[in-house]
């Protein structure tokens, strides 16, 4: 099988497996796992924060976050397409009682002046706009870049109106490697960011999040309140530092693949590939010309061995990651445009 499901699927390597094994840990409901703290010190220095917090996963992360910038029946301004909103099982409902006021974005990318226009005025009856979330790269908008100029503008609205503005930053990792900017300069725009290291890096599990001491003590809270308080974790902490040290640079061969798969698919005439918006790990397939629905391709792709997930509307989505090679690429878009002609 050549999975490009997701970079979610990728096993941890022998020399992580090292690392995990060889980790020191502890009591982290203490405070006293040695390698989770110093995951937390090397994120918090990394991302230019004064403090970070490890957590289970990247849903939990975002969800600690939006709960600790808001009360319930306050709103928040997401894209349209955006995870938080699409694939948390609406969790920001369940968790922190919030509305999200959406922006239809261009791949994701939307701007401060639409931000602006959404933002409600200070008035009794209305909900309170407290939190404005981006996502860089962003996965259903085919990993886009979200520009970094734009971020930063994002920040001086967010500040100047005294709105939270948090990050998630999944697949952060990509955005540098392709920008050349660095996480702390992403994250000097925003109040919390989160980042995984189960995606592109390669961790088997784990995820952190970044703010003010202030932020992460409260999200500290949270995080136990959401069944997150983990004991001897610095097993996974490990592996995500092994992740952070030695996976970012090689996250361009991932992008390269990608690349490759949406120039092959291009020439079918059935798919809709834009080669050009491919930036980074994720390619989206239009199948709307095939006349077929996404599960009947999904099920006649896996009979040839090649695993897809759907995207969005009438679309299907491939992810480039560090346990396919340039070969099994080729295999795949070669046999994806033999199954679909
Ligand atoms: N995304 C998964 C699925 O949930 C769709 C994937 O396969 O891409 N933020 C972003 C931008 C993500 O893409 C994901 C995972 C998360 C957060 C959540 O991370 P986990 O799965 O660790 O909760």
């Amino acid at each position: 099988m050549i999975d490009l499901r997701s970079d979610t699927v990728t096993k941890p390597t022998r020399a992580m497996r090292d690392a995990m094994a060889g980790a020191e840990v502890g009591d982290d409901v203490f405070g006293e796992d040695p390698s989770v703290n110093r995951l937390e010190e090397a994120v918090a220095s990394l991302l230019g924060k004064e403090k970070a917090l490890f957590v289970p996963s990247g849903t939990m992360g975002n969800q600690i976050c939006i709960k600790v910038h808001t009360q319930p029946g306050d709103e928040v301004i997401a894209e349209k397409e955006c995870h938080v909103f699409n694939y948390e099982t609406g969790a920001i409902a369940f968790l922190s009682s919030v509305q999200v006021n959406t922006i239809i974005g261009d791949h994701g990318v939307f701007t401060a002046l639409e931000v602006k226009k959404l933002i409600r005025p200070h008035a009794y009856y209305m909900p309170r706009t407290k939190l404005i979330c981006l996502e860089n790269t962003h996965n259903r908008g085919g990993g886009t870049i979200f520009p970094h100029n734009v971020i930063k503008e994002m920040g001086e609205l967010a500040h100047d109106r005294s709105i939270g503005l948090h990050l998630d930053g999944a697949r952060l990792w990509n955005a540098c490697a392709v920008t050349g900017i660095s996480p702390a300069t992403y994250a000097s725009h925003v109040d919390s960011i989160s980042v995984c290291f189960s995606k592109g890096l390669g961790a088997p599990v784990g995820s952190a999040i970044a703010g003010t001491k202030d932020f992460i003590d409260e999200a500290r809270h949270y995080r136990k309140i959401f069944g997150g308080g983990m004991r001897q974790a610095g097993v996974l902490a490990a592996g995500a530092l092994y992740a952070l040290e030695h996976n970012r640079d090689r996250l361009r061969e991932d992008h390269e693949k990608a690349r490759w798969l949406a120039g092959e698919l291009a020439q079918n005439r059935l798919l809709d590939v834009e080669p050009d918006t491919v930036q980074t790990n994720i390619v989206l397939v239009g199948i709307e010309k095939t006349g077929k629905d996404p599960s009947e391709l999904l099920a006649a792709l896996r009979m040839q061995g090649i695993l897809l997930t759907p995207g969005t509307y009438m679309s299907l989505r491939a992810v480039t990651h560090m346990d396919v090679s340039m070969d099994d690429v080729q295999n795949a878009g070669r046999t994806i445009n033999k199954v679909i002609y």
